[in-house]
C-alpha cells in the first residue's frame, strides 16, 4: 500500500536545495524567536482536500489520481483511506490533520447506521494518531452537503434540520474528544439565504446564537476542553452566509453572548472574498482577543469564488506571521492548510509538491516576520506615528479625563492642531521588501 511512489520523508536541505520533494525553508527543530519553527507553525493537514476530492467541477469529471481509493463508499474503503492519509503526513511532516465527519466515514442509511460507521474509521484514526504521534487540531461537522440541508442547518426554516445538525455536531464533537482535538470548529457552510423575500433573517440568527449555546454546553457536558472555533466566510454557497466576516461575527457572538466560549478561525480566501487583505482579519480578530486558529490557503484575485489554492507568496506568510508573533503565536490554533491541487495537478505526487511549497512559504515568513520584529524599524515607526496620545492632550482624551467643553477650550486656546507628519507608506512598503 504505496500511494506514494517516490516520496519518503522529506528532508530538509537548505535555501540551495534543487529538490522539488525537499524543504528549504521548513526545518522543524530549527529555533526561531525563542520556539521551533514546528512548534510556532503547528502545520495541519485537511482530510476533505487531499484526501477526498476528485478534481471534478461543474464543468468536468474528476481527474485526480487517487490509486489507493476504490471509489465506493464503503467503511472499508473509508478505513484503508485512513492509512494513505497518516502515510502521507507522516513523510510530510505535519503534526496536525484536520476532518469533517463526513469526509473520514460515510453517512448511511440511518442516523444511528451513520455513526456506527464513524465509529468504525474513528478507531482506525486513533490507532494510526498512535502510531504517528500525528494529532488532531480540529473536528467540524459537515452542515452543508447533504440535501437535507438545502436550506441550512441550525438556521433552517425546518426545524428538524436544526435536530438533525444538532445530532450530527454531538457525535462528532464526542469523537473529536475521544481523538485528543485541539479545537472544534463551525463554518456555517448554508447558513445564508438566496434571497430575503422567503427569510425571517432575525428568527434565523436567533437559532444560530441558540445552536452555538447548545454545543458550548454539551462540550462542557462531555469535557470537551478545546477551542470552539466560528469561521467566518462572505459568500459561497449562498449568496450572503451570516458569518460574513471576522467583525461580523463577532458582533454576532457578542449579541448572543458566545464571546467567552468561542474564537474564530479566520481563512484567507475568505477574507479575499470579503474585500479584506487576511492581514486585516488577523489583526481584527487578534484585537479582540479572539484569533482561534487559521486556514492557510491563497485565493486568486481575478476570480470571485473560493479557489482555495495553497499559500506561496512570502508578502502574505511574512503578514501573516508577523501578526501571529505580535500576538504571542497561534496556539492550541494552528496553520492548516485548507487548500487543494489544481484539478489539472492529477498525480499523488502533486500533493507533496502542494503542501512543502506551502510550508515553506510559512517558514520563510516566519523567518522574515521574526527579522523584521528583532530590527524594530517598523514597530518604533508606529510608536512614534502615535506618540501624540502619550502624553498631554491625548494621553487625557485617552485617560478619560477630557470632555467636548475641554477639548473645545483646548482647541479655542491652541488655534490650530499640531501640523500632521507624512504617513510614509513608500517609505514603509520599501522597508518591508528588506526583509524578502
Ligand atoms: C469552506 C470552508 C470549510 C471549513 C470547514 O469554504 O473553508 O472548508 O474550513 O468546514
Ligand atoms: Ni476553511
Ligand atoms: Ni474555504
Amino acid at each position: 500500500m504505496n500511494g506514494f511512489p517516490g516520496a519518503q520523508r522529506i528532508p530538509y536541505e537548505g535555501p540551495d536545495s534543487k529538490n522539488p520533494l525537499a524543504f528549504r525553508w521548513y526545518d522543524a527543530d530549527e529555533v526561531v524567536a525563542g520556539r521551533t519553527m514546528r512548534e510556532h507553525l503547528r502545520f495541519s493537514t485537511v482530510y476533505w482536500h487531499t484526501f477526498r476530492a476528485t478534481g471534478a467541477d461543474p464543468f468536468g469529471a474528476p481527474t485526480l489520481q487517487r490509486p489507493w481509493d476504490d471509489g465506493s463508499d464503503s467503511v472499508e474503503n473509508a478505513r484503508e483511506r485512513v492509512h494513505v492519509a497518516f502515510e502521507f503526513m507522516a513523510r510530510l511532516g505535519t503534526p496536525f490533520y484536520a476532518f469533517h465527519d463526513r469526509d473520514v466515514a460515510p453517512e448511511g442509511a440511518s442516523l444511528r447506521q451513520t455513526n456506527r460507521n464513524l465509529d468504525a474509521v474513528v478507531e482506525a484514526l486513533e490507532a494510526e494518531q498512535e502510531r504517528t504521534g500525528i494529532r488532531l487540531l480540529w473536528g467540524t461537522a459537515n452542515l452543508f452537503s447533504h440535501p437535507r440541508y438545502v436550506h441550512g442547518a441550525a438556521t433552517s426554516c425546518n426545524a428538524d434540520a436544526f435536530a438533525f445538525a444538532a445530532a450530527q455536531v454531538k457525535k462528532c464533537m464526542e469523537v473529536t474528544r475521544e481523538l485528543g482535538g485541539q479545537n472544534y470548529v463551525f463554518w456555517g457552510g448554508r447558513e445564508g439565504y438566496q434571497t430575503l423575500l422567503n427569510t425571517d433573517m432575525k428568527r434565523e440568527l436567533d437559532h444560530q446564537g441558540r445552536f452555538l449555546h447548545l454545543a458550548a454546553d454539551h462540550a462542557d457536558r462531555i469535557g470537551f476542553t478545546g477551542t470552539l472555533l466560528l469561521e467566518p466566510k462572505p459568500k459561497e454557497p449562498t449568496k450572503h452566509q451570516y458569518d460574513s466576516d471576522a467583525a461580523a461575527c463577532i458582533n454576532f457572538l457578542r449579541a448572543y453572548g458566545l464571546t467567552d466560549r468561542f474564537k474564530l478561525n479566520i481563512e484567507t480566501n475568505h477574507a479575499t472574498l470579503a474585500g479584506h487583505e487576511m492581514a486585516h482579519e488577523l489583526e481584527y480578530a487578534a484585537h479582540q482577543g479572539l484569533l482561534g486558529s487559521i486556514d492557510a490557503n491563497t485565493g486568486d484575485l481575478l476570480l470571485g469564488w473560493d479557489t482555495d489554492q495553497f499559500p506561496t507568496s512570502f508578502y502574505l506568510t511574512a503578514q501573516v506571521m508577523l501578526i501571529l508573533l505580535n500576538y504571542g503565536g497561534i496556539a492550541p490554533g494552528g496553520i492548516n492548510f485548507d487548500a487543494k491541487v489544481r484539478r489539472e495537478s492529477f498525480e499523488p505526487i502533486d500533493l507533496f509538491h502542494a503542501h512543502i511549497g506551502g510550508m515553506d512559504a510559512f517558514a520563510r515568513g516566519l523567518k522574515i516576520a521574526a527579522a523584521i520584529r528583532a530590527d524594530g524599524d517598523l514597530r518604533s515607526f508606529v510608536q512614534e506615528r502615535y506618540a501624540s496620545w502619550d502624553s498631554g492632550i491625548g494621553a487625557r482624551i485617552e485617560s478619560g479625563q477630557a470632555d467636548f467643553a475641554s477639548l473645545e477650550a483646548y482647541l479655542l486656546e491652541k488655534g490650530e492642531i499640531a501640523p500632521n507628519a507624512s504617513g510614509r507608506q513608500e517609505m514603509l512598503e520599501h522597508l518591508f521588501n528588506r526583509y524578502l
